[in-house]
């Protein structure tokens, strides 16, 4: 093999990351609790293809061959969520040992195989019994986080090094909350501001409880973050863009960094009357958990954002570039948007180290007559990447690992099954599983520790 084009550091981290709630099934199996997806999922109309995560890829039972599989394209690395309702069916209280023995089992098989296991505590399944009285928007919710991330890290911590607190705060919260495309689906603005504020809380004191029982434990978050850009000069849009960045990423990554919450969309806020108590989403206290110190920052990177002043003078809109490639979920291609990203990222807050924790494209390529999956574009959009990526690293950025989204084909939340966004192609019906072509073309990249 010649030499790649694009060589990573010695060390960097290559990885595939999925979420209970996508690939898992198994919803009642071995005593686990309803989730807010649970719930969600049932209320018709809510998924597009009227699915839901009952079976999905069935890895609660098949976890072992999909390690098989893991070890066939080579991960150094694999990033899964432990399902909090399967801990602890009520989100509190009593603990459910034959939920955590899942785990148990699957980190024991990625050590045995060298595969590193990143654990994510919350990718969005809140246990219904938690939303029941409250959730997110429940000051209590982010305690109840804390003790369930120190019962997992109880019985995981002498194995797992690497944790990662909450996945994308921005989506649970604001999806969840506002928008009402996520579960639980509600469309109340204080709710969406108080979640995000107790996500983030529970992000801070859960890092203290890891920390307490595994020192040695090395604990990040990881955001959803987008290059933001007005779509023109036009005040109205500049003021759009300037909304949008704080919403979507100063709003996050401020007060992680000792910052508290950017002024201008705490005063956005309050003029939009989304916040009721303003001193009490400032208090020093809880930024001081908040800011705690982390040994990484997730960055789950898919597309820039161009945005232009709304046609309701309220919320911005988002445009897509005319001439931009788009993925099957209808995100622009905009690989040169990661390295821009990673370099505004270290700059500004400079992190100890980021990892890429999400990357990747949904295109709907399945088997050929014989069996193969030829996905040509998902290899270009991963090529186009990592070159972005390995930019960034040249431009001194401390990135110390990738990992694509995802593993396999699975539940995509609100669109169901038809996107398809895995370097493993997934029949739900017989649960087959083909490793497509980008599989392959990654197990290469691993080999040489570079982009050909
Ligand atoms: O599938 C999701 C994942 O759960 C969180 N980040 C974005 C992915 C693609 O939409």
């Amino acid at each position: 093999m010649t030499d790649p084009t694009h060589c990573f550091p010695e060390g960097f981290i290559w990885g595939a990351a999925t979420s209970a709630y996508q690939v898992e099934g198994s919803p009642v199996a071995d005593g686990k609790g309803p989730s807010i997806w649970d719930t969600f999922t049932r209320v018709p109309g809510t998924i597009e293809d009227g699915s839901s995560g009952d079976i999905a890829c069935d890895h609660y039972r098949r976890w072992d061959d999909d390690v098989d599989l893991m070890v066939e394209i080579g991960l150094d690395a694999y990033r899964f969520s432990v399902s909090w309702p399967r801990v602890l069916p009520n989100g509190i209280g009593a603990i459910n040992h034959r939920g955590l023995d899942f785990y148990d089992r699957l980190v024991d098989r990625l050590l045995e195989h060298d595969i590193e296991p990143f654990v994510t505590l919350y990718h969005w399944d809140l246990p219904q019994a938690l939303q029941d009285r409250g959730g997110w928007p429940e000051r209590h919710t982010a305690a109840a986080f804390a003790d369930y991330a120190r019962v997992v890290a109880e019985r995981l911590g002498d194995r797992v090094t690497n944790w990662i607190t909450v996945n994308e705060p921005w989506v649970a919260a604001k999806r969840g909350y506002l928008l009402g495309d996520k579960a639980p689906g509600h469309h109340d603005p204080v709710e969406a501001v108080l979640a995000s504020h107790h996500l983030l809380l529970g992000h801070g004191l859960a890092i203290r409880a890891i920390r307490d029982v595994s020192p040695r434990g090395r604990v990040g978050i990881a955001l959803n973050l987008t290059p933001v850009v007005a779509a023109s000069g036009d005040p109205g849009d500049i003021d759009a863009a300037r909304r949008f960045d704080g919403d979507v990423n100063r709003w996050y990554l401020d007060p992680l960094h000792g910052r508290g919450y950017p002024v201008d969309v705490l005063a956005d806020l309050e003029s939009d009357g989304e916040i009721v108590d303003r001193a009490y989403l400032e208090s020093s206290d809880d930024h001081d958990v908040i800011a705690g110190p982390t040994d990484f920052l997730g960055v789950n990177y898919y597309e820039r954002t161009i945005v232009r002043r709304a046609s309701n003078e309220v919320s911005p809109e988002v445009a897509i570039s005319p001439d931009a490639a788009i993925t099957e979920m209808g995100w622009e291609v905009y690989p040169s948007g990661l390295t821009d990203l990673l370099v505004h990222l270290a700059d500004e807050y400079r992190p100890r180290s980021i990892l890429v924790t999400e990357n990747g494209c949904s295109y709907g390529d399945g088997p050929d007559q014989d069996g193969k999956v030829h996905d040509r574009r998902r290899i270009d959009f991963l090529k186009s990447h990592l070159a972005a990526a390995s930019g960034a690293i040249a431009a001194g950025v401390p990135l110390h690992g990738y990992f694509v989204w995802s593993l396999m084909d699975n539940f995509e939340w609100a669109r169901g099954y038809r996107q398809r966004f895995g370097l493993i192609w997934i029949d739900f019906e017989t649960q087959e599983r083909i490793l497509k072509d980008s599989a392959f073309w990654y197990r290469d990249v691993i080999a040489v520790n570079g982009v050909q």
